[in-house]
Order: structure tokens, then C-alpha cells, then sequence
């Protein structure tokens, strides 16, 4: 029998035993600092991160060759002589040297608690989704022991407390771990009761970090031998852990013991309120609920991923997935933390997979595509920091290697902010739209919030991001305005004369970012009534742009030409960019484009497209943006059977966020869709998800809306006004309107 989950339904992950293996383990995180918790009943490991713990220091790797060379680099691919483009591009385009900077773990925390050999019982790990706290619980001869560790935003600081239900049961020993680069570490004692792991993150420049832990014991014993901490015959212990790097702080071990001094003057209990209080206030503002059956609730997690696995339907683990999005994104990216790299802040490898930076060819933009519809738009923030950050670098890149004026970037950067290409990857590296496409997130922002002082704060970057591309833009012997050199992220393509390469004159995407960049910077200018000579250059730009085409499969062009793809089922759809997260095809708007779209993403999917999580993740915004709910729900269902890893985070293969933060975009958008003007309720919903309730979902123009459905019908739906301004309603169940709201007001129809 299957019920709808009440109100008071709790999103938790759980298991019935100890994380055998990394992608088992659960995630806590406040943004900057964030651990990978195992549940261990002997030991338990927390696997730490700090965002700002890098390697190496920031450099200038912009290829002083480029500009010079940039006229034959030109010439040799509006000739189709590709390769001998791409062999002289790959020596005077690349970085000096390639690659930008990586990634690093902080090291482990680890704690043994004197088990020897007992046996457990009742033993339940999880990951409490409404309150952002991990718990590990068991027993043993009798004895209740329990964990909680949560990441905490107020206090900057990850709290684990261990507790019995027997007096003077609790014992443990702690300490550091730092494996491969031990090298570059040393341990100290911090008087009795606390510990501290420092060293530097490697490579010219680089940081140097650190990381502390001080013990307060409800009663026993607490003293420290050697690299060791112990604690012995206790009611319960707190540890408070705090870590930082030279990246923020002149003396991040002197800030972090001044912190953990202060902090300890709270109890457990009061520190435990003011984490939980913070993260609610962006957790809950958002619930969802679909149809649930109660035997599946009973089920923990890795079985219910495997029972969907097999064919089954899980429409509750789906609701949960969403959260779990929610909850990634607000314990990855907080305002003052670096944005949500390419594992969130993740990671356990000294050599990550892509270097767990910035990938800003769809990853980064991907990670964020759930902060503003989903309700989040603080944790947006740390985007919006790095590409300042970006100005500067980018608009040494863009003038040194291009000649331009304004600001660029290319398919990477790192915690410095570079925007020179990264690798010699051809199908990836020499692509100078990553600064349009990130600035496209400036806009997106306003248009939720309508905040007229964000936009005035963040127009002269899209501005500048816009400079470079109107300087960027060649003519064509058919006197369109052509990016060049350029590649459609990561696609190669077959010429007539039978060469393949990747290098290209004129990306499908590239006009669909121009184009939705220069639509936002005259938008904005007209709001901000200023730079009119600016906004018609714009205009005129846009009318010689090529116009999208479509091809010999009926498909959108991915190239200004019908070339065969290399890869018809490559993971990236980049020339459908305009469907979503751009608005340019549009099933109202553009049929032809919108039907020529569809055709476009069923030969990818037919040629083995979608294979990685990221990949599948786009493709169920796709079809939300094609109002097809039977689709997207097929994707929503592949994307976990196919991409989800034990502990929920999304696997590209191996663990990449972008699919987790994607996937929950996508679901949201089969709910609620608002960049048509209008806002249109349940635009993309499966048959299977014929009732259902959601509220806090946010639109466009500075709404949130909350709803409830009935056989595919909404029968009540509630709008609130952030801001004062006209509103349209569309929804099946509810006749169409049009008010005019009044900002801190709410509106309610009903069927
Ligand atoms: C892009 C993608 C890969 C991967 C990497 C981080 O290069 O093509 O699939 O997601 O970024």
C-alpha cells in the first residue's frame, strides 16, 4: 500500500554496518571544512577536507606565444588543415605549463575506542538529513555507545561527541594521519587535551595548514602520549575539531586554537542547537513529498538503491535523493567557503581524479544549477566570489594570449583563480567561453531575487566577460561573427576532406552563451538605465551571429557546419546548451528547434549517451525542458541505478558531484519551470509521481511556491512575493492568472 510521506517524514541515509570502502562512507560539512565518516565499532575514521588545502602556489601560465600565432592558428582551421591547427595550437595555446593546481585531503582523524574484539549489536549509521548530523549507534555487553558528528557553519568547526548509556563507560584514543604525504607534516601536543597535525600543502607558493583537536571529557581521564590523545573511563567526550590554512590566515594554528578555546565554553547540547538551528534555516525551507510506501522506509539505503536497481520503483528514495542534493550543496558551498570543486569538498586522494578543481566546461555551472530554484541562493555565493576572483587573471589571459579587451577563462580553474587553458587535451582546453558561460550565474541570481543591488554589484563583470567576447568574434567569408579557434566541449567532428579534429570555427554552444550573456548584459543595462552604446553594439552583435541549424538527423548542428560527430553518443550535449540551462529552444517558442532538440538528445541517448552521472543529470533537465515527464523520470531512475554510489553521491565513475547537484536541479524542474515569464506548475511530471506536495521551491521574478497535487492535477498551489511585481500562474488543475503581488504577501489557489 502506498501512502504520501506526512509532513513529518525524516530524510535520512542509513546502514546496517560499518562503511567497508570510501564511497560508503557518509559526508558531513560546513562549506570549508568536511569529513568522510566511516562508523567504524572499533575505530572510527573521519577522513577530513578543507577547501583551501592545495597544491602550490598561483602562477601566470599564459602562453605568451598564443598572440602572435593566433592569425595562422586561425588561418590553418578556416582552411580544414585541422591537424596542422591543433599541432601548432597545442604548443602555442596551451598553459605554460598545463595543468593548474590540484586539489589535497587534510588527512584523517581517527579514533579507537577499546573494543577489543566485542561483539556489536543493533548497530545503525546515518545520515540525518533534517538536522545535518551523522550518527553511528550500537551495542556491546549491554551497552548503548553512540556517535554524532556534524560540520557546523556557526561555529566553523566539526563537533563529534561519544556517548554510552552506562556511566564512566566511554573510552578512546585519537590521533592524526596524514598517509602518502606524511612528509610534509608534523604532529604536536596541545597541553592535555588536545592534539594538532601541521604542515604544507607542497609546491611553490603553497599553503601551509593545520589542524587541531581539543577533548572535553565529561568526567575521567584526559592526557596525551605521544601522537596520541587519550581519554578514559568518561560519561561522554566532545571533540572539537577546527583546521584552516595560510589561504585565509596569516596563523591558522594560533586562529584555530583561539577558536576551539572559545568554542569550549559552550556545552554539548548548546553547540549541538546553534549548528542545527543554522542548517534547518536552509534545509527546511524546502520539502518534498511523493508517493511513499512505509515497508520501504523500513530499508536501509544500499537496499534500497539496490531494489531500484532491479526494476523496483522507489519514489520515497527519489525524495530523499533530492534532499540529499540539498543538503551536498549546503555543506560543500557556504558564503566565505570556496565553491563545490568537482568531489564538493570531498576527497581523499593526494592525486584527485581532474585534480578535484574547478571544471567550468558544464561541472562547476552544473554544481550550482539547484541553488536558486531549490532555494539555496546563500550557498551560491562562493561562485559568485571566485569568478571576482577571476577578473583579474582573466583579463591577463585575455589580453596577453587573444588581444582583447574584458575578461576570460577557459575549461578549468583552480583555488587561484587561473584562467589560462588548462591541458593539451585538445576536444577540452582551447575554449575561451568559461568566464561568459560562469557570468551567466550573476544573472540568474538577479532574476530570482530581483535584488537591484546585487545586479549593479555584478554588472561590469558580465560586462567585462561580454568585452571580451565582442572583441574575440571574427567575421566569416559570409560576414557572420565567428568564435575562432574554438571546440564544442568535448566533441570531434570529420571533415568532408576527411580530416578529424576538434578545433573548430564556430561552436553551436558558443552563440547560445553569447547570446544568452549579451541578452543578459542588455537586460541588465536597461534596468540599470546606463551604458546604451554598449547595449546597441550588443544588439548589432547578436544580429550577425549564426543562427542554430539543424542537421541531416534532424538534430541540432553542434557545428556551424553538418560535420558526422566522432562520438555520436558523447557524454557531453554541449549544443543543446540553449535548452537548458540556456532558454533559447523552446517548446512554445521555437517548435522546430525544441522537435529538432529532441531528435538531437534521442541519437545520443541511442549512440550510448548519458553514461557518466554528470551526463545523465543534463539529460533529465532536458526533458523537463522538453515537458516530457515520462523521459525525464527514465533518466531520474537511470541516473540511480546506474550512477549513484552506495553512500548517494553520484559517480561519473569514480565520485564526481556534479550529477548529485544536477540531478536534483532536474527534479525540480520537472515540478516547477519559470524562465518563460511565466510560472508553470508541473511541466514535466511522470505519470508515477501522480500526487505529490512540494513547498519552497523558488521562481524566477522573485517567488516561492509551495503546491499540492492530485491525479496529475494541482489542487492548491500558494505564491509568495518577495518582491512586488506581476505574477503569472500556469498550472493543470488551475485556471490560468495574472496578478499583481505585493512583495511579503501570499496568494492561494485552488481547483
Ligand atoms: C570534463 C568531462 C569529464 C569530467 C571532467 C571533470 O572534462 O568531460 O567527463 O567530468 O570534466
Amino acid at each position: 500500500m502506498t501512502s504520501m510521506a506526512s509532513t513529518e517524514q525524516k530524510h535520512r541515509l542509513w546502514y546496517g554496518k560499518p562503511a567497508s570502502e570510501w564511497n560508503e562512507a557518509l559526508p558531513i560539512g560546513n562549506g570549508r571544512l568536511g569529513a568522510m565518516i566511516f562508523g567504524g565499532i572499533a575505530e572510527e575514521k573521519l577522513q577530513l577536507n578543507e577547501d583551501s588545502v592545495w597544491y602550490g602556489g598561483p602562477r601566470n601560465r599564459n602562453n605568451e606565444d598564443a598572440l602572435p600565432h593566433l592569425p595562422e592558428v586561425r588561418r590553418l582551421i578556416l582552411e580544414g588543415q585541422l591537424q596542422k591547427a591543433e599541432e601548432l595550437a597545442a604548443m602555442t595555446m596551451a598553459g605554460t605549463p598545463e595543468a593548474q593546481r590540484h586539489y589535497l585531503p587534510l588527512g584523517d582523524l581517527l579514533l579507537s575506542f577499546g573494543h577489543h574484539g566485542e561483539h556489536a549489536e543493533d548497530y545503525v549509521r546515518e545520515l540525518d538529513l533534517e538536522h545535518g548530523v551523522a550518527r553511528v549507534s550500537y551495542r556491546i555487553g549491554g551497552v548503548r555507545y553512540t556517535r554524532e558528528m556534524f560540520a557546523s557553519y556557526p561555529d566553523q568547526a566539526i563537533i563529534i561527541r561519544v556517548s554510552a548509556d552506562k556511566e564512566a563507560a566511554v573510552s578512546l584514543k585519537a590521533r592524526f594521519n596524514r598517509r602518502e604525504w606524511r612528509y610534509l607534516e608534523q604532529t604536536a601536543k596541545w597541553e592535555k587535551n588536545g592534539l594538532v597535525m601541521r604542515g604544507e600543502c607542497g609546491g611553490k607558493g603553497g599553503s601551509s595548514f593545520c589542524a587541531v583537536l581539543k577533548a572535553l571529557p565529561e568526567g575521567g581521564t584526559c592526557r596525551t602520549l605521544g601522537e596520541y590523545l587519550l581519554v578514559e573511563g568518561s560519561d561522554a567526550i566532545t571533540l572539537l575539531l577546527a583546521a584552516g590554512t595560510t589561504f585565509r590566515q596569516p596563523d591558522p594554528e594560533l586562529s584555530c586554537k583561539q577558536q576551539l578555546t572559545e568554542l569550549s565554553r559552550f556545552t554539548y547540547p548548546e553547540l549541538r542547537v546553534r549548528h542545527i538551528a543554522n542548517y534547518q534555516e536552509l534545509y527546511g525551507r524546502v520539502n518534498l513529498e511523493l508517493p511513499e510506501s512505509p515497508e520501504l522506509q523500513a530499508l536501509p539505503t544500499d537496499e534500497r538503491l539496490d531494489r531500484l536497481r532491479k526494476g523496483g520503483e522507489d519514489h520515497g528514495l527519489i525524495a530523499t535523493y533530492f534532499q540529499f542534493g540539498r543538503y551536498l550543496l549546503i555543506s560543500s558551498s557556504r558564503p566565505g567557503s570556496l565553491p563545490a570543486n568537482l568531489q564538493g569538498i570531498w576527497n581523499d586522494s593526494f592525486t584527485p581524479p581532474w585534480d578535484s578543481k574547478f571544471t567550468i566546461n558544464i561541472n562547476t555551472q552544473m554544481n550550482y544549477w539547484l541553488a536558486e530554484n531549490c532555494n539555496l541562493a546563500e550557498c551560491h555565493e562562493p561562485l559568485f566570489d571566485l569568478i571576482e576572483r577571476m577578473r583579474e587573471p582573466g583579463r591577463v589571459t585575455a589580453r596577453t594570449m587573444y588581444g582583447c579587451r574584458g575578461f576570460t577563462a577557459h575549461h578549468n580553474t583552480d583555488i587561484w583563480a587561473d584562467t589560462a587553458p588548462q591541458d593539451t587535451y585538445l576536444p577540452a582546453s582551447f575554449w575561451p567561453m568559461g568566464a561568459a558561460w560562469l557570468c551567466l550565474h550573476l544573472w540568474e541570481h538577479y532574476r530570482f531575487s530581483q535584488d537591484a543591488s546585487f545586479l549593479e554589484r555584478s554588472y561590469e563583470t558580465m560586462k567585462e566577460a561580454a568585452l571580451f567576447l565582442l572583441d574575440y568574434l571574427i567575421e566569416d567569408e559570409e560576414g557572420r561573427l565567428i568564435t575562432c579557434p574554438s571546440v564544442s566541449p568535448e566533441n570531434s567532428y570529420k571533415l568532408p576532406n576527411g580530416e578529424t579534429g576538434v578545433l573548430c570555427s564556430g561552436a553551436s554552444m558558443d552563440f547560445q552563451i553569447i547570446e544568452a550573456l549579451f541578452e543578459a548584459c542588455i537586460r541588465s543595462s536597461e534596468i540599470l538605465g546606463r551604458d546604451e552604446a554598449f547595449r546597441e553594439e550588443l544588439v548589432t552583435t547578436l544580429k550577425r551571429l549564426p543562427e542554430p541549424q539543424i542537421g541531416k538527423y534532424g538534430q541540432i548542428q553542434e557545428w556551424m557546419e553538418d560535420y558526422e560527430e566522432l562520438e555520436p553518443g558523447h557524454r557531453h550535449i554541449s549544443h543543446l546548451f540553449a535548452l537548458y540551462p540556456g532558454e533559447g529552444f523552446s517548446v512554445d517558442r521555437t517548435p522546430e528547434l525544441a522537435a529538432a532538440a529532441r531528435k538531437t538528445l534521442e541519437r545520443r541517448l541511442a549512440h550510448g549517451g548519458g553514461h557518466t552521472g554528470w551526463s545523465r543529470a543534463w539529460i533529465i533537465n532536458f526533458w523537463a525542458r522538453l515537458r516530457d515527464g515520462s523521459k525525464a523520470f527514465e533518466n531520474v531512475k537511470e541516473l540511480l541505478k546506474h550512477s549513484t554510489l552506495p553512500n548517494l553521491f553520484d559517480n561519473h565513475p569514480p565520485f564526481q558531484i556534479d550529477g548529485n547537484f544536477g540531478g536534483t536541479a532536474g527534479i525540480a524542474e520537472m515540478l516547477l519551470q519559470s524562465h518563460e515569464g511565466v510560472i508553470q506548475l508541473l511541466p514535466a511530471l511522470p505519470e508515477a509521481w501522480n500526487e505529490g506536495k512540494v513547498s519552497g521551491l523558488r521562481a524566477r521574478g522573485g517567488f516561492t511556491v509551495d503546491f499540492t497535487w492530485a491525479a496529475g492535477k494541482v489542487t492548491e498551489a500558494q505564491v509568495t512575493c518577495s518582491v512586488t511585481g506581476t505574477c503569472r500562474l500556469v498550472a493543470p488543475g488551475l485556471e490560468p492568472v495574472t496578478f499583481a503581488g505585493e512583495a511579503g504577501r501570499t496568494y492561494v489557489f485552488r481547483q
